[in-house]
């Protein structure tokens, strides 16, 4: 049986370490796609290199070529370019946003059945512009942030509560970073909420507080650390988690940038919410009742990206 084909566009810091990623959980061969054009290769043949050590047998190419990606099953896309000092984020908005024109139409013309995982940010009007650009099925794009801001919230509040990770579950919602949303009703350990740990004085109200933004400033405490470039290990892990769900027919719900059209009072427009990823892609947006709190922090999420995609509108008239 012939083997999965994973496509990275762009092979930077997240796409490197989602290559090795790929060969090290054996989900099948990796193309790594960069405009730069010895560095891809170089990466690739570094990894297969390692592959000899760690004992898998996955085919690793790089390439500057999209005629490479044909018949990719998975496309995970970390092409751009990272915030430069002196750069307005509509300078951002703008160079992203011709990258995501130029991933979508190379995705469209080599890969159209693949299922489409976008990471560049910003993340939910890069989603949404790449949709937008490729034209393949929305419930076959979508976008990876709530995988990872959960996961930093579980791994703050494991540390709190001094239990494993592997037992802590925690429920996000809205745009990434800043915006996201956490519900900590619906945020667990092995089933017992948050609000009924803080009643068993495993924590206080004040401390969930801190954790939630820590959570939220996690991206930006990792890049003031690293002093140059951004977090690139538990992002490459996160979006990898959303690939198997979908190479494996998991059907795992995890918080993903999903394309809605009514569901959460949105229309037209991607954003983070809790979604079923199988082998038809986002399968189902779960549709949760959210309280007052958190209805209100959604909307604030839901418009800071409406306003993003007004930009890349008067940027792109074929938006
Ligand atoms: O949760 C999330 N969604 C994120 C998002 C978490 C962390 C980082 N996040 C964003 O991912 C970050 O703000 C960036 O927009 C992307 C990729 O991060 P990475 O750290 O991998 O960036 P790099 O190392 O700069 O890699 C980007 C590569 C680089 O090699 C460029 O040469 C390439 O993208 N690039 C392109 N490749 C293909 N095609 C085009 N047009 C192109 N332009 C640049």
């Amino acid at each position: 049986m012939a083997r999965n084909k994973i496509a990275l566009i762009g092979s930077g810091m997240i796409g490197g370490t989602l290559a090795h990623l790929v060969g090290l959980k054996e989900l099948g061969d990796a193309v790594l796609f960069d405009i730069a054009e010895g560095m891809p290769k170089g990466k690739a043949l570094d990894l297969a290199q390692s592959g000899t050590v760690e004992g898998f047998d996955a085919v690793l190419k790089g390439t500057s070529d999209y005629a490479d990606i044909a018949g990719a099953d998975v496309c995970i896309v970390t092409a751009g370019v990272p915030r430069k000092p002196g750069m307005s984020r509509d300078d951002l908005l703008g160079i992203n946003l011709k990258v995501m024109k130029a991933v979508g139409e190379g995705i469209k013309q080599h890969a159209p059945d693949a299922f489409v995982i976008c990471i560049t940010n910003p993340l939910d009007a890069m989603v949404w512009a790449l949709q937008q650009f490729s034209g393949l099925p929305k419930n076959k794009v979508v976008g990876m942030a709530g995988v990872l801001d959960s996961a930093r919230f579980r791994l703050f509040l494991a540390e709190e509560f001094d239990v494993s990770v592997e037992d802590v579950t925690a429920f996000v919602l809205g745009g990434h970073g800043d915006t996201m949303v956490p519900v900590p009703a619906y945020s667990t350990v092995a089933g017992i909420p948050i609000p009924d740990l803080i009643r068993m004085g495993w924590s206080t109200q004040e401390k969930i507080d801190a954790i939630v933004d820590r959570t939220r400033k996690g991206g930006g405490e990792i890049v003031g650390l690293l002093g140059n470039g951004s977090a690139y290990y538990a992002p490459a892990s996160s979006a990898i988690a959303m690939a198997d769900s979908y190479l494996k027919d998991k059907r795992r719900l995890l918080p993903c940038a999903a394309w809605l059209d009514g569901q959460y009072g949105c229309d037209g427009m991607y954003v983070g919410v809790p979604v079923i990823i199988g082998e038809g892609g986002v399968e189902k947006v779960v549709e949760i009742e959210l309280g007052d709190e958190a209805k209100a922090g959604f909307q604030v999420s839901v418009d800071a990206v409406k306003e993003l995609m007004t930009a890349c509108k008067a940027l792109d008239g074929s938006l």
